[in-house]
């Protein structure tokens, strides 16, 4: 096996024997070997029109091979063999040689997998997206031309090309998301949510499906069972269309890398939607469910029929078996805060858009930084604890993504009736926080790179792959990126981001806010 696609890859090399997230050689050969017939399934739909099921395999197939999302050899051989036989229906056609992805000069390999775990990201949006009916045509057909390119040769420049036009086409994605999601369940609202859980059976919901977690809200409705948030579901809270129903009751411990602890032997069912899932321990493994593309061997998995419609019973009776803690159960944030508030995407925050400009015209807010991403296990993570509490009072914190758990339970105080922590939501609402940043700089008629604002990212799996190759692609510079620089960068590629768009490695909170200060 070869894998190099996460943050906590091996020595920061690659992993070659076992991933360090539990993934098998087997697993990861056979995702290479899907990756290659998915290049294969692109050649063969070159000038024809695919249908729906071929562009659904497609998104399934690149998302099943994002970190923590399918350990399952069974599942991948499944989705190999639909996605060779959607390919002889097209044409008589080769795969890619999986042994070759890999390999060759280092920043041609370097550019091209930057090229497709941008586009394994890109593919968990889109397939969000398309269970809640949103489908675009370029985005989808972007996925064909991608998997070309990655099959194919080309030059350094002539990949910088496609990675520009990527990083322009995940931000129709991500657009293509947020509208799927504020059409479906309204814009999100500033909502408070407790970390208590009550006492009684619950159910915990992971990853970033609020399709999902809604339907699992029907299904429980008066069933005396409390639903509960995980990791990224956090922001679901803040949704009108979920946050309607009264036992959608608070969020469940931290970030994805502190589960084998929070869920040991936890008295109630969860069920995982997309990543971060990780090897269960047998304290909780007869309590995980699976859906979606989410899979591993022995746990439970709940299909969907063809309408896209899933039946949770098993979750269901298994919540309501184990029957939940006989108090409530008191958790908190890794700073030990009990209340999260989430909710401030680009509606509401642009909602209050001529308070905000006032508050920087005439002083009281001098900086804004977005520090954002995902979390993870490696122990330089607490820099952007350490940063956020280090922020000056008259400066205000965008976030996203899972990362913030690391200080979304600190209270930071207010600047003029607005908090100065606004939770805009998942990793692919960093839509919303590009929405409010073009907004802001066209209220004051300057250059987004002009704004009083920084961007400091952590990152762990592709989505913020794709994410980032989408700030490069709006020619977003001085970037902070962190805990370690991806070791599918090589050095000649890190110095073209570094002279290009002037991508800084995180130092010491210390540093970097007074470099960013002055
Ligand atoms: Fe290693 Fe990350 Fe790949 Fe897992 S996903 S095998 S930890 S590089
Ligand atoms: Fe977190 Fe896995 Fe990336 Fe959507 S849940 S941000 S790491």
């Amino acid at each position: 096996m070869f894998c190099f696609q996460c943050e906590q890859t091996a020595g920061g090399k690659g992993c070659t024997k076992v991933g360090v997230c539990g993934k098998q050689p087997e697993v990861a050969n056979l995702q290479d070997e899907l990756t290659g017939a998915l290049v294969g399934l692109a050649r063969a739909a070159e000038g024809k029109k695919t249908d729906r099921r071929t562009d659904d395999l497609i998104m399934q197939g690149l998302f099943a091979t994002v970190t923590n999302v399918n350990f399952d050899g069974a599942r991948i051989k499944e989705l190999i063999a639909q996605v060779r036989s959607a390919k002889a229906a097209l044409g008589d056609v080769a795969d890619l040689d999986p042994g070759t992805l890999w390999q060759g000069d280092p920043d041609l390999v370097s550019l091209r997998s930057l090229l497709l775990l941008g586009l394994r990201g890109m593919a968990a949006y889109a397939w969000h997206a398309a269970v809640l009916g949103h489908r675009d045509d370029e985005v989808t057909g972007w996925f064909y031309k991608g998997l070309r390119a990655v099959g194919a040769e080309h030059t350094v420049e002539e990949r910088l090309a496609q990675l520009k036009e990527f990083g322009e086409v995940n931000l129709k994605c991500m657009a293509l998301l947020d509208q799927a999601n504020t059409s479906t369940y309204g814009h999100p609202v500033p909502t408070k949510v407790s970390t208590i859980i009550e006492k009684g059976p619950f159910i915990v919901v992971s990853g970033h499906d609020l399709h999902d977690l809604k339907q699992l809200l029907e299904q429980t409705e008066g069933k005396g069972i409390n639903i509960y948030t995980h990791g990224e579901m956090l922001p679901a809270h803040a949704y009108p269309e979920l946050k309607k129903y009264p036992h959608l009751k608070g969020n469940f411990g931290t970030a994805w890398q502190n589960q084998k602890k929070e869920l040991d032997g936890i008295p109630g069912a969860v069920l995982f939607t997309t990543n971060c899932l990780m090897p269960p321990l047998d304290s909780y493994a007869d309590r995980v469910f699976t859906t979606a593309v989410v899979g591993y061997p022995g746990l439970v998995h709940i299909p969907a029929d063809e309408n896209g419609k899933k039946d949770f019973t098993p979750v269901i009776n298994k919540a309501l078996e184990l029957g939940g803690w006989t108090e409530d159960h008191k958790m908190t944030g890794i700073n030990g805060g009990t209340v999260l508030t989430t909710g401030f995407a680009r509606n509401t925050v642009l909602g209050v858009a001529d308070q905000v400009i006032d508050a920087v015209k005439n002083g009281a807010i001098k900086h804004f930084f977005l520090v954002g991403g995902c979390d993870g296990a490696r122990p330089g993570r607490n820099y952007y604890t350490e940063f956020v509490k280090q922020t000056p009072k008259d400066t205000v914190i965008l976030t996203l993504a899972c990362g913030k758990y690391r200080f979304n339970d600190l209270d930071l105080g207010e600047i003029g009736g607005l908090p100065r922590l606004l939770d805009m939501g998942q990793c692919n609402d960093a839509y919303s926080a590009i929405q409010v940043a073009l907004a802001l700089a066209k209220a004051f008629n300057c250059d987004v790179n002009e704004l009083p604002l920084t961007l400091v990212l952590s990152w762990y799996e592709q989505k913020a792959v794709c994410i980032l190759l989408t700030l490069l692609a709006l020619g977003i510079k001085n970037i902070y990126l962190g805990p370690s620089l991806p070791a599918f960068v090589s050095p000649n590629v890190l110095q073209v981001l570094v002279d290009n768009f002037g991508i800084k490695p995180i130092s010491t909170p210390e540093k970097d806010l007074k470099a960013i200060l002055g």
